[in-house]
C-alpha cells in the first residue's frame, strides 16, 4: 500500500468508532483482511501470549503520548478494541526521557505495546488491531531463544600451573585459556597450535580503555564478581542515589549496573533457572586482567584499572525470556547509557525470520528500529557509531540464526582448538567471521570439558561453556580493543571501517578430512565447511595493524621463508627492490632470527621465536639502485609492515606468499 494512503486512511481513523467499521473507500476494494495481512511484521511463532506490539502514525502517537489514562487513548478505534480484549496497558516501547528528539526523528515514538490478558487468542488480536486504520504494523512479541547452557565449575584447587612462565599476566586460569594463544597442548583431539584469537601479541599494542563501554545483552552480568566489578560502567546518580528512586531521570529505577528487562528492576543472576550465561560472555569480554585471580578479559586492562567497562543488560531471568519489545529496549538503553559495542549472545528460533526483507520489513521492525539507534548513536569520540556483534547460533545449520544473521551486523561462527569448526556451529550464509567457541569430547564414555572456553560465572566462580556464544565475545573484545587502540592513536573509525577491519584481519581457514561430532556422535565431514565460516579466524592483532594501516606479513616458524615483498606492496604486482639492513637488532632478537638476507625484492630469513614486530623495510622504486650524485637511478622509499611468526602459517616456496594468508593448514 502507498504510504501517503495510508497515513490519510489513518488519519480518518482517529475519528472512527470502532477498528471494525472502519470500512474506508478502497478504489482497489481490497477487503480489510487483505489491507490488514500487510501489516504484519513477523508470525506468532514463539511469541509472548497477550502482549502485541504495533506502530501507529504520528498523529495517534501524539494522541497517546498525551493520553491520561494508560488504556483510553482518546483514539477511538484503538479505545475500541482496548475495551473488546480487556486491555490493561499501552505504553510506548521506547523511552522518549533520553534523546528524544532523535528518537522522533527515527519514528521510534510510534512503538507501543498493548496488554491484555492471555488468555485472548493472540493472532485473533492481532487481526483486530492490524484493521485499525490507526496502525501501521503489527509485530507478535516474539521470545528470543534461551541459549542452552551447561556449566562445567572449574575447582580453583586442582588448577595446574604450566605455561606460567610465558604467561603476559599473572591471572591463574590464563594457561588455560587457549582460545587466547593455543599452543597446542590443551587437552582436546588434535589441538592445534595458533587456533586462538592471537591476543598476546596485541596486548603488546592496547589491553583497553575505560572509555570504551560495551553492553552485555544477555543473562544478568554478576557484578560483584571480584573478576569483574572493577571493570563495571557504573551509573554513579544511581550508586550514590535513593534506593527505588530513578536519581538520574533516565526512565529507569536504580539502573546502577544496568538494567533488567524481564522483570523491570535491579540486575539478577540467582533464579531458578538462570546459568551464568551473561556474567560467563561478560568474563570474556572484560575480566579484570593482571589481578592474581581467575581469568583475563580480551580487553580487560593491565591491572592498572584500564579495562575496557561493561554494563548488563538483562534480557533473560530464572529461564523467562524477553520478548522483542524488550529487548529492543535493552538495545536502545545500551546506546543511552553510552556502550558503543553490542555484545549479543542470543537470537530467534531458526526460521522464525526467513531472510533480511523480512526481518527488515522496510526497516520498520522493532528491533530493527532499536538496531538502527545504537548503530547511528556515537558513544565514543573514535567510533562514529555503535557496533552490533551476535553469536551465528548453535543449530550447526548452514545459516546463522536472526537477528545474527542480518546483513549489517557482525556475526560470529565457532571453531574449537583443533582449529576446526565446532559440531554445534552454524555457517555458512549469515556468518562472517570466526572465533574459538570451544567444545567439550568424550573419552571413554566421559566428557572432557578443557577444549571449552573459561571464564567467570556468578559467585566469584569459573567455568568452561561452549558455543558461539562463547565466540562472540571474543570478537566484541577485539573491537574493543580496536576501538582503544584507534583512540591511543588519534584515529577516528567510521563504523562501516571498523567493520571492515574486523571482518579482513582474520586468517584463512582450509579443511580437511573428518572429525567426531560430539553433540551426535557422528562424524563431520569437514570439507563442507571450507569457505563458509565467514572470512576465517578472526586476529586480534591484525586488527589492530589493520586499525594502524599497517600490513602484516605472515612468516612461518622455524624454517627458511623467502617472502616476496612485492605481494604486499602496492596492488601486490610492483617492481621494487629491497634496500638491505633495515631490520633492528631488537626485533631480530624478538623474533629469534638466524639469518635474514635481501635478494632483488625478496627476503629470505628464519625465524625461531614467535611472536610480532614492527618493520620499516626499505626499497627502491624503479632501477636496481637508488639515484643521487653521479648516478641516475630509482627512487629510495619505505613502508612499515608488521612480521607475524606463528605456528602454521605456510608460505608459497615460488611466490613467497601466504598459501591461505596466515591459514592454518
Ligand atoms: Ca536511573
Ligand atoms: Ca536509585
Ligand atoms: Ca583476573
Amino acid at each position: 500500500m502507498n504510504r501517503t494512503k495510508l497515513f490519510i486512511l489513518a488519519l480518518m481513523g482517529v475519528c472512527l468508532a470502532s477498528c471494525t467499521t472502519d470500512n474506508v473507500d478502497e478504489p482497489q476494494s481490497a477487503s480489510p483482511e487483505a489491507i490488514a495481512a500487510k501489516k504484519f511484521v513477523n508470525t506468532s511463532a514463539d511469541a509472548i501470549e497477550g502482549e502485541l506490539i504495533i506502530y501507529v502514525d504520528e498523529a495517534t502517537a501524539l494522541q497517546l503520548e498525551g493520553a491520561e489514562v494508560a488504556t483510553r487513548s482518546g483514539v477511538s478505534s484503538l479505545d475500541a478494541f482496548a475495551a473488546e480484549v480487556g486491555a490493561t496497558a499501552i505504553k510506548p516501547v521506547f523511552n522518549l526521557k533520553v534523546n528524544a528528539e532523535r528518537k522522533r526523528a527515527l519514528d521510534m515514538h510510534r512503538w507501543y505495546t498493548v496488554s491484555f490478558p492471555a488468555e485472548e487468542n493472540l493472532d485473533e488480536a492481532a487481526q483486530r488491531l492490524a484493521q485499525c486504520e490507526v496502525v501501521e504494523l503489527v509485530q507478535f512479541a516474539t521470545r528470543i531463544a534461551q541459549p542452552k547452557v551447561t556449566a562445567t565449575e572449574i575447582n580453583l584447587d586442582e588448577v595446574a600451573t604450566t605455561r606460567v612462565a610465558d604467561m603476559p599476566f599473572d591471572d591463574t586460569l590464563l594457561p588455560k585459556q587457549w582460545h587466547y594463544n593455543n599452543d597446542g597442548t590443551v587437552d582436546f583431539p588434535n589441538a592445534k597450535a595458533g587456533a586462538d584469537i592471537n591476543l598476546f601479541a596485541a596486548w603488546e599494542l592496547t589491553t583497553g580503555r575505560p572509555d570504551v563501554v560495551v553492553a552485555i545483552v544477555d543473562e544478568g552480568v554478576c557484578y560483584t564478581h571480584k573478576d569483574l566489578q572493577p571493570n563495571m560502567h557504573v551509573n554513579e546518580a544511581e550508586q550514590n542515589g535513593e534506593e527505588g528512586v530513578d536519581d538520574d531521570n533516565n526512565g529507569y529505577v536504580d539502573d546502577v549496573y544496568g538494567y533488567n528487562f524481564v522483570d523491570n528492576g535491579r540486575i539478577t543472576w540467582t533464579r531458578n533457572g538462570d546459568g551464568g550465561h551473561g556474567t560467563h560472555v561478560a568474563g570474556t569480554v572484560a575480566a579484570v586482567n593482571n589481578n592474581g585471580i581467575g581469568v583475563a578479559g580480551v580487553a580487560g586492562g593491565s591491572g592498572n584499572g584500564d579495562g575496557v567497562r561493561i554494563f548488563s543488560c538483562q534480557i533473560i531471568s530464572g529461564g523467562n525470556a524477553a520478548g522483542v519489545n524488550a529487548t529492543a529496549a535493552a538495545v536502545e538503553y545500551a546506546a543511552d547509557r553510552g556502550a558503543c559495542i553490542l555484545q549479543n549472545s542470543w537470537g530467534f528460533n531458526a526460521g522464525d525470520i526467513a531472510n533480511d526483507n523480512m526481518f527488515e520489513t522496510g526497516q520498520t521492525s522493532v528491533e530493527w528500529k532499536a538496531f538502527q539507534y545504537f548503530m547511528s548513536t556515537k558513544n565514543h569520540p573514535n567510533l562514529e557509531g555503535g557496533i552490533i556483534i551476535f553469536a551465528a547460533g548453535n543449530d550447526g545449520k548452514a545459516y546463522a540464526g536472526y537477528p545474527a544473521a542480518y546483513n549489517k551486523l557482525i556475526a560470529v561462527s565457532a571453531i574449537g582448538a583443533d582449529g576446526n569448526p565446532t559440531y554445534y556451529t552454524c555457517y555458512d550464509r549469515g556468518c562472517n567471521v570466526t572465533a574459538p567457541g570451544g567444545e567439550y569430547f568424550r573419552r571413554n564414555g566421559s566428557t572432557v570439558e578443557s577444549g571449552c572456553v573459561v571464564s567467570t560465572l556468578p559467585g566469584d566462580k569459573y567455568a568452561l561453556m561452549q558455543g558461539t556464544s562463547m565466540a562472540c565475545p571474543h570478537v566484541s573484545g577485539i573491537a574493543a580493543l580496536a576501538i582503544s587502540y584507534a583512540a591511543d592513536n588519534g584515529i577516528v573509525l567510521t563504523l562501516s571501517e571498523l567493520k571492515d577491519i574486523i571482518v579482513s584481519s582474520a586468517s584463512g581457514l582450509k579443511f580437511e578430512g573428518t572429525k567426531s561430532n560430539y553433540g551426535t556422535n557422528g562424524t563431520m565431514n569437514l570439507q563442507v565447511y571450507n569457505n563458509k565460516m565467514g572470512t576465517g579466524l578472526i586476529d586480534a592483532y591484525r586488527v589492530l595493524m589493520a586499525v594502524r594501516g599497517t600490513t602484516c606479513i605472515p612468516i612461518p616458524l622455524g624454517e627458511q621463508a623467502i617472502l616476496d615483498i612485492n605481494y604486499y606492496i602496492g596492488d601486490g604486482n610492483l617492481q621494487v627492490k629491497m634496500l638491505e639492513s633495515t631490520i633492528s637488532d631488537e626485533v631480530k632478537d624478538k623474533l629469534g632470527i638466524t639469518d635474514c638476507r635481501f635478494m632483488g625484492s625478496k627476503l629470505l630469513l628464519t625465524c625461531t621465536k614467535p611472536g610480532t614486530a614492527l618493520v620499516t623495510l626499505k626499497y627502491i622504486a624503479g632501477g636496481n639502485t637508488a639515484g643521487g650524485g653521479q648516478i641516475t637511478g630509482g627512487m629510495e622509499a619505505e613502508q612499515e609492515f608488521a612480521f607475524v611468526v606463528r605456528p602454521g602459517i605456510k608460505v608459497d616456496e615460488g611466490t613467497g606468499a601466504p598459501i591461505v594468508p596466515g591459514g592454518w593448514l
